[in-house]
């Protein structure tokens, strides 16, 4: 009890310790770094007003030194993210399958701070470039940091983490011109993967609408690799873990990212940000796919090979707990870029499998910090330090801040009473799990991870039709991008291996004829195995279809947080305006009024209302969907600005909801594409905004009405 109270207080303290890393100057005076007060930071100390300046100046020297050194370097994947920092908390305790504590007590809320990311472009490219997300969490645990460094697609690209360099390499602006930024789009990326057919199962994610998500707070994240769970008996069971995002999955299209590129290259950045300010703290229910040791062979994929997912309809995913984020971070640099995340930050209860590409993770991740944060001592950065007390025997380095006591720095020792001492399992001491291991060293991959087209397969097979054209169309512009015709050709055929009818949709865009790889896919596992012996495995069937991949099947009975456009000029009628934006905050959305200048606007009745973005600033891509309310005068004036009309068929070809009442709803039919069909289902016109707000509020819900992506004639 004592102790418990101990590290209670420990706890605390290392908390204000953090706090005490913050710094505000509000009502402060401005100092030099070495506390001393400035009294002119207009003007640098010169030797008479138009003279040279003097190299005396200390001030100025300090200011611009540590200007000069600003910058460091930028993770070599995942640079470009935004982070924020929440709570987890477990439902009910896990004791059964782990004693990871921070899992088995339903009262502890565990510190967290989660970082989302793209992977390929640099630190500032556009948060909408097609591309895996980093979703990568830490645990601030009583029992030290647990970092689940995950992604958004449950696989990877790669089955050993020997071919991460060249993976990465392929993917990134091409060395010579350094083109193109934040776009997997080019030849060496599509060379690589063409040649890697064990890429097929990620790529098809990376081609799907979960590469463009609509927010991070609307994408799931997975752990990816297969690891353990261990009890307090020492049992381990095999886990996945996932993340649900409880506003459901919801992504944008294609042509809407990249026109959101342009115009707000932080929308994501931007969208987290805003949440967490406006009270709508995002959030996350924690799964996990159980697997008990005894099982690990019961299935038709090998469960350490991480381009393989456990599919839901085999083993379930258990909802455990719940992710909170609440807080945004001060300051972006100090945390967000500081952050350092690793694979190998485990506690006890949570152990690795022999998955290839996590044994190799598990050394890269300190290296880089080593030389991204420039030294040993990147734990002691605040949002990196443990809440857990750290004592050891390690010392100096650049940058220490730890002032250790004493004279002893080694083990054993009898000056210093043996301290700090091992602790017993029963005291939290890590013991590794012990995995029986009987083999010989070799270079080699099993022959267990060969089958490469069965996944990719039931992917692609578990979407909807409309989710199955974005699919071809990404497939199509990707390719189309690769400049090397034979390279398109090469990948045109190994997707024959896995749809016939999606290789000839896209090799049709292409101008090609898919050709069944007749040639065995040159595919080595290792540096003396023959080729021949080494091809893929061919498709099997062990589950037609696993719905919970679709995007179709997510979360849909909800508007919270999402971006509703209000177009509005003066003599815009009050009640359709009050009514509708009543309606929908009510259901936690967020409305905007766009108007053709900025400042207020005056309403049919006289009253003044504040205009958030004109036509210039702002654009349809930047929301969910579209009202235009009435008012005879207002809707005149919307009907003499391109713009005005420009946006609503953006919408409407975005497959957005869109609703007018009153003269608006005539806008909508003569002015705009949008009012054409009358059995549009997010399309809702009507006389009172009483009556249009709620099939409107559903058609938000569904998040977009895919069926008319099917109209081609739209002008926007
Ligand atoms: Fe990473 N990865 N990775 N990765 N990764 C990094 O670490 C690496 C992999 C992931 O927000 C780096 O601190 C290797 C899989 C995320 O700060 C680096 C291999 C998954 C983040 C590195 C992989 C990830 C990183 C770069 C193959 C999903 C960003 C900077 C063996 C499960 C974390 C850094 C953040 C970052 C190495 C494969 C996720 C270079 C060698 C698989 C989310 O150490």
């Amino acid at each position: 009890m004592a102790a418990d109270k101990n590290e209670q207080a420990n706890n605390n303290k290392k908390l204000e310790d953090l706090e005490q890393n913050r710094e505000d100057g509000t009502d402060q005076f401005l100092t030099t770094n070495q506390g001393v007060r400035v009294n002119d930071n207009q003007n640098s100390l010169k030797a008479g007003e138009r003279g040279a300046t003097l190299l005396e100046d200390f001030i100025l020297r300090e200011k611009i030194t540590h200007f000069d050194h600003e910058r460091i370097p930028e993770r070599i994947v995942h640079a470009r993210g935004a982070g924020a920092h929440g709570y987890f908390q477990v439902y009910e305790s896990m004791a059964k399958y782990t004693k990871a504590k921070f899992l088995t007590d339903p009262s502890v809320k565990t510190p967290v701070f989660a970082r989302f990311s793209t992977v390929a472009g640099s630190r500032g490219s556009t948060d909408l470039a097609r591309d895996i997300r980093g979703f990568a969490v830490k645990f601030y645990t009583e029992e030290g940091n647990y970092d689940l460094v995950g992604n958004n697609a449950p696989v990877f690209f790669i089955q050993d983490a020997m071919k991460f360099p060249d993976l990465v390499h392929s993917v990134k602006p091409e060395p010579h011109n350094e083109i193109p930024q934040a776009a997997a789009a080019h030849d060496t990326f599509w060379d690589f993967i063409s040649l890697m057919p064990e890429s097929m199962h990620a790529i098809f994610w990376a081609m799907s609408d979960r590469a463009i998500p609509r927010s991070f707070r609307m994408m799931e994240g997975f752990g990816v690799h297969t690891f353990r769970f261990i009890n307090d008996e020492g049992k381990s069971n095999f886990v996945k873990f996932h993340w649900k995002p409880l506003l459901g999955l919801h992504s944008v299209l294609w042509d809407e990212a990249t026109r959101i590129s342009g115009k707000d290259p932080d929308f994501h950045r931007r969208d987290l940000w805003d949440a967490i300010e406006s009270g709508a703290f995002p959030e996350w229910e924690f799964g996990v796919q159980i697997v008990a040791e005894e099982d690990e062979h019961k299935f038709e994929f090998d469960l350490l090979d991480p381009t393989k997912i456990i599919p839901e309809e085999l083993v379930p995913v258990q909802r455990i707990g719940k992710m909170v984020l609440d807080r945004n971070p001060d300051n972006f640099f100090a945390e967000t870029e500081q952050v350092a995340f690793h694979p190998g930050h485990i506690v006890p209860g949570i152990d690795f499998t022999n998955d290839p590409l996590l044994q190799g993770r598990l050394f890269s991740y300190t290296d880089t910090q080593l030389s991204r944060l420039g030294s040993p001592n990147f734990h002691e950065i605040p949002i990196n330090r443990p809440i857990a007390p750290i004592h050891n025997n390690q010392r100096d380095a650049q940058m220490r801040q730890t002032i250790n006591k004493g004279r002893v720095a080694y083990d054993p020792n009898s000056l210093g009473g043996g301290c700090p001492y091992q602790a017993m399992m029963s005291d939290g001491g890590f013991h590794s799990y012990e995995e029986r291991v009987d083999a010989r060293k070799v270079r080699a991959r099993s022959d267990s991870f060969r089958d490469h087209f069965t996944q990719p397969a039931l992917f692609y097979n578990s979407h909807s039709e409309a989710e199955k054209k974005h699919i071809v169309d990404a497939f199509s512009f990707e390719l189309g991008k690769v400049e090397t015709v034979a390279i398109r050709q090469r990948m045109v055929n190994i997707l024959t291996q896995i749809d016939e009818d999606l290789a000839k949709k896209v090799a049709d865009n292409l101008g090609l004829t898919p050709q069944n790889p007749e040639q065995p896919i040159n595919h080595s596992f290792g540096a003396d195995t023959d080729p021949q012996t080494v091809q893929p495995t061919e498709k099997r069937n062990y589950l037609d279809k696993s719905p919970v991949l679709s995007m179709e099947n997510t979360v849909k009975d909800t508007i919270k947080t999402r971006k509703i456009a209000f177009l509005a000029t003066n003599g815009v009628d009050d009640d359709a305006l009050d009514a509708m934006k009543k309606l929908l905050t009510a259901d936690g959305a967020m409305v905007k009024i766009v108007a053709t200048k900025h400042g207020t606007i005056k309403t049919a009745n006289g009253a003044e209302v504040k205009v958030d973005e004109t036509f210039m600033t702002t654009a349809s891509v930047l929301f969910d969907a579209v009202y235009i309310p009435g008012g005879k005068a207002s809707v005149d004036a919307l009907s003499q600005e391109m713009d005005a009309i420009h946006f609503v068929n953006e919408a409407f070809k975005h497959c957005k909801a869109i609703s007018a009442t009153g003269e608006g709803a005539d806008f909508v039919k003569n002015e705009t594409f949008a009012g054409k069909d009358e059995n549009d289902k997010a399309v809702i016109l009507g006389s009172m905004a009483k009556e249009t707000a709620k099939p409107f509020i559903n058609a938000i819900a569904q998040h977009r009405n895919w069926e008319r992506e099917m109209v081609r004639k739209v002008p926007a």
